[in-house]
């Protein structure tokens, strides 16, 4: 087994990895840019290290600091997180090269699904349900031709893009006509890849994903869903395990149908797949993120899993054992708290004041920050979660709006009150809702 892991991240993922090597006892190694150095990950990781400035394309996105890093504090694997390097292939090719143990998918696997062109024909292979559309849109005339095919309206998506980026929705001819030159510039400019395709637009969708895991010896488990649809401009703020919107029976067959997939494909680590269920009861395949994310705590817990912990083993080359047949127990809802505005969604960095963080039975925080700390304006305002356990949906509701209510954050602007409306909203304690619920409450 490695030794030591360095974990090219920061933040509360980084404390993240950190919990589950200490409990393995593997040594840890942060790295952190000069404006982290008296992060929390900088202070609870066994070594820490300065690979740049505050800026991260100099430091947390910099490849050859990073292995540089590793290299000089004798680390033998590198934990990616999410965002930042995880889903790049060439930093995982880099890793292997240096003799490092990548904790992720393959390089391979992160270009397959990495491409959504590739990604939708990968699925709909597997034998994956995908969502109605196209393959690469040849120029303005071809793109008339196939979208007066699929009807409109629908959706003009970069094949570079993913996470809600690229995507134009269209209800004409006309329409098309006008934005197709501009989709296509942007495209170019933002991904480096002018790839278009079109998917049929599904109207008010929820946000749906599976939790999946796969070993060395080709074993691949499927942790449930999580519903994600409370979001706003891509960004989650909430997410939940299990979902109300879906049956047992849907549940069953759908992982069902993902274990077998993946199982083909030869899935490596931890990754998620999306889906998007419609009116009809529908769940069709959007994108696929190989990489651990944000939300997986809710899976956890409703699961009774450590998934960084399976990731590590898996990386050992150790086999799932896992029961072969998973269901959840209980109810787990996230809040994702940011330094941002609630209404307007404004970053506010800082320095934090004071902090108390909820406690009791049930709950889980996973933060990255602590009373005295700062809260750099160059990365992410995602601060901490705060992840709640309870017997049922109802339960775990009351008990998200009691943390809350004792969370005592200083010197910032969070938020918290957003979280609270949430939570209040009769439509959100019914479970009624769709991606759009955030953009309707706000309005
Ligand atoms: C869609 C869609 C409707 N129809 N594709 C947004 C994020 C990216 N993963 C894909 N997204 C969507 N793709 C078709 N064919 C609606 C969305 C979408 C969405 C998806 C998931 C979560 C929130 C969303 C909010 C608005 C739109």
């Amino acid at each position: 087994m490695f030794e030591k892991v360095l974990i090219a991240n920061r933040g509360e993922i980084a404390l993240r990895v950190i919990r589950s090597c200490r409990e393995r006892g593997l040594r840890t190694v942060a790295v952190h840019s000069e404006i982290d150095a008296d992060a929390l990950h900088t202070r609870l990781a066994d070594e820490a290290i300065c690979i740049g400035p505050a800026d991260p394309m100099r430091s947390y996105l910099h490849i050859p600091a990073i292995i540089a890093a590793a290299e000089i504090t004798g680390a033998d694997a590198v934990h990616p997180g999410y965002g930042f390097l995880s889903e790049n292939p060439e930093f995982a090719e880099t890793c292997a090269q240096c003799g490092l143990e990548f904790i992720g998918p393959l390089p391979d696997q992160m270009r397959q699904w990495g491409d959504k062109v590739s990604a939708r024909a990968l699925a709909k292979s597997l034998g994956l349900p995908t969502i109605e559309g196209t393959e690469l849109i040849e120029d303005i005339d071809d793109a008339v031709k196939k979208a007066e095919a699929l009807g409109f309206p629908l959706l003009l998506k970069a094949s570079g893009g993913g996470g809600g980026r690229g995507m134009h929705i269209l209800q004409s001819k006309e329409e098309l006509r006008a934005i197709f030159g501009t989709a296509r510039a942007e495209s170019r400019v933002a991904f480096g890849n002018d790839a278009l395709y079109f998917e049929k637009y599904i109207d008010r969708p929820r946000h749906i994903e599976f939790q999946v895991l796969g070993d060395k010896h080709g074993n691949v488990h499927v942790l449930g869903e999580r519903e994600c649809s409370i979001q706003r401009r891509h960004q989650k703020i909430l997410e939940e395990a299990p979902s109300v919107a879906l049956s047992d029976e849907l549940r069953r067959d759908m992982s069902a149908t993902i274990r077998r997939a993946m199982g083909e494909a030869g899935y490596l680590s931890a990754g998620t797949l999306e889906f998007l269920l419609d009116d009809r009861g529908e769940l069709t395949f959007l994108e696929m993120n190989p990489r651990i994310q944000v939300e997986h705590p809710v899976t956890e817990l409703v699961m009774g899993i450590d998934l960084v912990d399976e990731q590590i083993r898996i990386a050992d080359g150790k086999r799932l054992e896992l029961p072969e047949h998973l269901a959840p127990r209980g109810h787990a809802i996230e809040c994702r708290i940011n330094a941002e505005d609630p209404d307007t969604f404004a970053p506010s960095p800082g320095r934090i004041t004071e902090l108390h963080m909820a406690g009791g039975t049930g709950v889980r925080i996973d933060s990255g920050v602590y009373g005295g700390g700062l809260v750099p304006s160059h990365y992410d305002p995602l601060i901490a979660k705060l992840i709640v356990h309870a017997p049922t949906r109802a339960q775990a509701i009351a008990k998200m709006r009691r943390a809350l209510s004792e969370t005592l954050i200083g010197g910032i602007v969070t938020n918290i009150p957003l979280h609270q409306r949430i939570l209040a909203h009769p439509a959100f304690e019914e479970g009624r809702f769709s991606t759009h619920f955030l953009d309707e409450l706000q309005a």
